[in-house]
Formats: structure tokens, sequence, C-alpha cells
């Protein structure tokens, strides 16, 4: 069956089935764990959660852990890595890491992760207005920060030292619905050109490197970023 026909059944098969209109568009009908967000001709999908050790796991063993620029795409000898490598060669995530966010992620290995997936990186544009809606929020939940609603660094509250599991602070959701978009590990965008940017602060950064529309980057002295701090999240 050609694939433009199998789109159309299956479209029929939802809006005949009664699912509204917000049901098809968000979350788990088209692309699993993904939210549609809609912004006109250059509307796009994003997935709802960070990437999780688990999920990159099941890529190494897919492609490898390759290197590309001089960089493998996880650093392994990390003592923060998640993920390691059994001696049979099968990469597993370490203990109870496995809904934990991927760290020690290069921007080659979150954009060849995405890839594998059929998806791409979000470009910087795309992520920050996944973050802040249509009222250009600081925070993805509003004005100020809120103790409890992100994973980040000097509030107890948050109830992990280092990572917490993704999708632990529901309150702390986007506009639209995407989790941990401030806060628990630093996230891989896209951009033309050489330096390519991080955004929404981690676990390690205060509140401020956590708003919407701050971003940084690995060779910027002030911000504090370690590779144990370095995932992402893919759009398409
Ligand atoms: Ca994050």
């Amino acid at each position: 069956m050609p694939n433009y026909l199998r789109i159309f059944l299956f479209y029929s098969l939802i809006v005949g089935s009664g699912f509204s209109q917000e049901t098809v568009k968000s979350d788990t009908v088209i692309f699993p764990r993904m939210i549609f967000i809609e912004r006109g001709d250059s509307s796009y999908y994003m997935d709802k959660y960070e990437v999780t050790n688990g999920e990159y796991a099941q890529f190494l063993n897919d492609l490898g852990n390759q290197e590309e620029e001089g960089a493998p795409w996880i650093e392994l000898r990390s003592r923060f890595a998640l993920i390691e490598e059994s001696e049979s060669g099968k990469f597993v995530a370490i203990d109870s890491f496995d809904t934990h966010p991927a760290v020690e992620i290069s921007w080659h290995g979150a954009k060849a992760y995405c890839e594998w997936a059929g998806k791409r990186l979000p470009t910087q544009s795309e992520w920050r207005f996944g973050c802040q809606g249509r009222d250009s929020r600081k925070y993805p939940w509003g004005k100020k920060f809120i103790e409890g609603y992100a994973n980040i660094y000097g509030h107890k509250h948050d109830g992990y030292v280092r990572t917490a599991p993704v999708g632990t602070y529901p309150l702390g959701a986007s506009p639209f619905g995407l989790l941990d978009m401030s806060g628990n590990v630093w996230e891989w965008t896209y951009s033309e050109g050489d330096l390519q940017f991080l955004r929404g602060g981690s676990w390690v950064n205060g509140a401020t490197l956590g708003q919407c529309d701050k971003r940084s980057n690995t060779k910027d002295a002030h911000s504090y970023i370690k590779g144990n701090t370095l995932g992402f999240r893919c759009a398409r």
C-alpha cells in the first residue's frame, strides 16, 4: 500500500474513532513520546522527555560508540557515565538509571542518536519556543522559579543528588507539556556553523541558567558545564 494511503487510512481511523484533534496531534499517537508544537508553517514535534540511558544504550547496541571530531558519542570513561559496556560488548544502563537522562553525550552523539531514531536535533528557536510557549515566559511554568518544579542545583526539594528520572516534575511542564526543559541535564541544539549551544541548565547549575532564553556552550568558562550534565532530546 502506498504511504500516503496508509497515512490517510490512519487519520480516518483516528477521526472516525472519536479522538479529538488535540489527541491526534500530541504525545503518543503519531510519534511516540513526542508533542506536536503548532507554529504555522514551522510547526514541529519535540520529545516530551530527555533521552534516557536505556534508550541511548539501545542506540549504542545498534551502532556502537563511534567517535567524531575526536570525541566519542558518549564518554564511557567518565565515572559519571550511566551506561556501561559489558565484556560481551553489550551496552546497558547502570543499576537503576535506565529512566534517568543520558549524560556524557557529545553533540555528535546527540545528533547521531536523533538521526538513528528518525528524528533530528531541535534548533535553538524550536527549543526555546517549546520551553517558553506563546507568552514568552521565563521558566516553562511561569515567571518565577518554584521549588520542586525542576532538578536544579541548590534545591534540596528536587529529591535527587544528580540527575532525576525523566518526567519527575510534572508541575514544571512547559505550556506544550514538555518536561525537564528547565534543569536535569543540559540539552544540545542544532545551529548552522561551528558552535553548538546547550539549553535549559542542569542539576549542577542554578535556576538562572534554567530559564528558557538562556543558552551556553562547552567553551563558556562561566557555565560550569561538565560532561555529566550533557544530554539532549530530539525533534522532527
Ligand atoms: Ca533539561
